[in-house]
């Protein structure tokens, strides 16, 4: 049973209670570990300060370089013999983070998936393939976990061979998929190309990257499916921190298992409903590895508004990360802002590649893009008029003058991941 009925629409005041239990818990269990025991002595605030959930903003921030220079087993709280599993996740730099999961870590984890799975419809009826990785990376095993759960015939197709992952789907009845966003489009193209009938698919779920509502439209017309975002990151568990439900108007986040904070990335302060700023996560069950105010990095802000489901209140879709942002002649820019840009275009496919050079000490930013094929009539000298609206169409949006080169259908790099549409040539000084 996990449409957990009394947890998800709990009081808020026995929410507080909850939490604040749990909180009070997570701190204690963090004085195992070396680094909070170093913060707790050094600020003078400890389990014992935390009276009510506000005295949460004395504790200290938790950053991705602290796990890091944690390598490798730095945060267990726990003895090494109790942790089952390791999952780890890689930066651009350096040794990877790693995180541990006790016995009953990987129940809790498997539990919250249980639940999104649930939420959005999905029953022992149902067929499941899962085309992410299946290795560190937490989306293979989490969702597979989660899955089998519920009792989903669970397809751990992992990735690559798209025309065998279309087959499957095919054979074998397949009515839910997980993957990448970036490999959902790969996938309908390749879908499209052999005619497939893919007309069981109902639920897709889609996550571990920023995707747009354009790119979700393209995705439920091309795919048939009922397209919902999934948010995790392997310090939080994995996936399963965040999920929409079926109104698709934000993410519920699970807040008996997760404290959430909204801040403003430079100065930390917390920010209000409505107001955009970096996710700050404190894991309210972890037992192998708890954190307390972790930064994800991550942009989004909470919503007010009551979700019809019943459910808790929600996040609104990510923007991307605060060390995404490209800065470009003084300007941010998000790559999802290109992406939304690119999306509203019909004559231009959702496949681009951004390279960001230095050009006589300024920056200058170049788009690929490919041409969508139905458009391509064979000479890219014949699309001026297209290439001159998509750099006016990106100057209204960006504020910002960028170079496009259109290029013809299947020529940019397609992705089984998370994509990296982003190549930044500027030296670092
Ligand atoms: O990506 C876990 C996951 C697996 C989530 C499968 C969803 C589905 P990491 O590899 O640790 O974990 O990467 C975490 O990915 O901080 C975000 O920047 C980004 N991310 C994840 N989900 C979303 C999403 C997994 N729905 C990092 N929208 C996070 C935007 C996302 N960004």
């Amino acid at each position: 049973m996990f449409w957990d009925k009394a947890m998800e629409t709990i009081s808020q005041a026995d929410l507080q209670t909850l939490q604040l239990k749990r909180l009070r818990e997570t701190v204690e269990r963090c004085g195992q570990i070396g680094f909070f025991k170093d913060k707790f002595r050094e600020t003078g605030v400890g389990p014992d300060s935390i009276k009510s959930l506000e005295d949460l903003q004395k504790l200290p921030f938790t950053r991705k370089t602290d796990l890091r220079a944690g390598y490798p087993f730095g945060f267990f709280a726990v003895p090494r013999r109790e942790v089952v599993r390791i999952h780890t996740t890689s930066g651009t730099t350096g040794k990877p983070t790693v995180v541990g999961y006790t016995r009953g870590d990987l129940d809790k984890w498997s539990s919250l998936i249980a639940r999104n799975l649930t939420m959005v419809g999905l029953t022992s009826d149902d067929v499941f393939q899962n085309m992410v990785n299946y290795g560190m990376f937490t989306g293979g095993l989490g969702f597979h976990y989660g899955s089998e759960k519920i009792g989903m015939t669970t397809i751990p197709s992992a990735t690559g061979n798209t025309r065998r992952q279309i087959e499957m789907i095919q054979d074998f009845g397949v009515t839910a998929i997980h993957c990448t966003p970036s490999y959902a489009l790969h996938l309908a193209e390749a879908a499209e190309e052999m005619n497939a009938d893919l007309s069981a698919l109902k639920v897709g779920m889609f996550g571990a990257e920023p995707w747009s509502d354009a790119m979700r439209h393209d995705l439920e017309a091309k795919l048939g499916v009922e397209a919902f975002d999934s948010y995790g990151m392997s310090e939080l568990y994995g996936p399963g921190v965040a999920f929409e439900c079926q109104e698709h108007n934000g993410l519920h986040i699970w807040h008996d298992s997760y404290l959430v904070e909204i801040i403003d990335p430079k100065t930390g302060e917390q920010l209000g409903p409505g107001e955009r700023g970096e996710l700050v996560v404190t894991p309210l069950v972890k037992e192998a590895m708890p954190l307390v105010r972790y930064r994800t990095g991550d942009i989004t802000m909470l919503l007010d508004d009551e979700c019809p489901c019943g459910r808790g209140p929600k996040l609104a879709r990510f923007t991307g990360r605060s060390d995404d942002m490209l800065v470009i002649r003084g300007i941010n820019v998000f790559p999802s802002q290109i992406e939304h840009v690119l999306l509203e275009i019909p004559e231009v496919g959702n496949h681009y590649m951004v390279y960001v050079n230095r050009v006589n000490h300024m920056d200058e930013m170049t788009i690929d893009v490919e041409v969508a094929p139905g458009y391509f009539k064979g000479e890219l000298a014949d699309l001026k008029n297209l290439q001159n609206r998509v750099v006016k169409t990106l100057r209204d949006v960006l504020e910002l003058r960028t170079t496009v080169r259109l290029v013809e259908p299947g020529t940019l790099p397609r992705f089984e991941g998370k994509a990296k549409r982003v190549v930044d040539q500027r030296e670092v000084f």
